[in-house]
């Protein structure tokens, strides 16, 4: 199982700057133990992060046939960007919005998510964890789903 991990702008910034609001860890630190614990449970991540919409919309039209599913936190684009909403629609892979802080909490502008409405759910308030937290939900709804196409298939043969 492959998956997609998409980091939208200034998340190269994180441990850097407001760590009172995103925590001490460094994106690569992130990724690191999100890796290890892909690895684990026999799961390939690809990452990327992008401070450019375009560069994120080409990103997700890449995952098509490549990527089983794309964990994603689209950053401010979240709260602006039909693009990338529309670019998680038109995969229709799954996937899962993560945001770092608890975007309901925060400014009325951050509490607007235009992107979540193309993913399979949305993880915010747990810190770093929520990217685990993301992983394992699509870890078992891609299982789910090749399960299903294999039963399919099986069907098929049968018939
Ligand atoms: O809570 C999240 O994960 C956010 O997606 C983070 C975005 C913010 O615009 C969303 O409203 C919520 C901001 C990411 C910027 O990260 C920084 C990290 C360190 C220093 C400055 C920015």
């Amino acid at each position: 199982m492959k998956i997609a991990v998409i980091q939208g702008p200034n998340l190269n910034m994180l441990g850097i700057r407001e760590q009172h609001i995103y925590g001490p860890m460094t994106l690569e630190q992130v990724h690191e133990q999100l890796k290890n614990a892909a690895q684990q449970n026999g799961v390939e991540l690809e990452f990327f992060q992008s401070n450019l919409e375009g560069e994120i919309v080409d990103r997700i039209q890449e995952c098509l046939g490549e990527v089983d599913g794309i964990l994603i936190n689209p950053a401010a684009f979240s709260h602006t960007s039909i693009a990338i909403r529309d670019a998680l629609s038109a995969v229709s892979l799954p996937s899962v919005e993560v945001h770092i802080s608890n975007i309901y909490k925060r400014e009325d502008f951050r509490q607007k998510s235009i992107t979540a409405g193309a993913a399979t759910g949305v993880v915010t308030g747990f810190g770093p964890f929520g990217y685990h937290m993301g992983l394992i939900a699509l870890m078992q709804i891609v299982s789910e789903i090749q399960a299903s196409l294999q039963a399919q298939e099986e069907q098929q043969e049968e018939a």
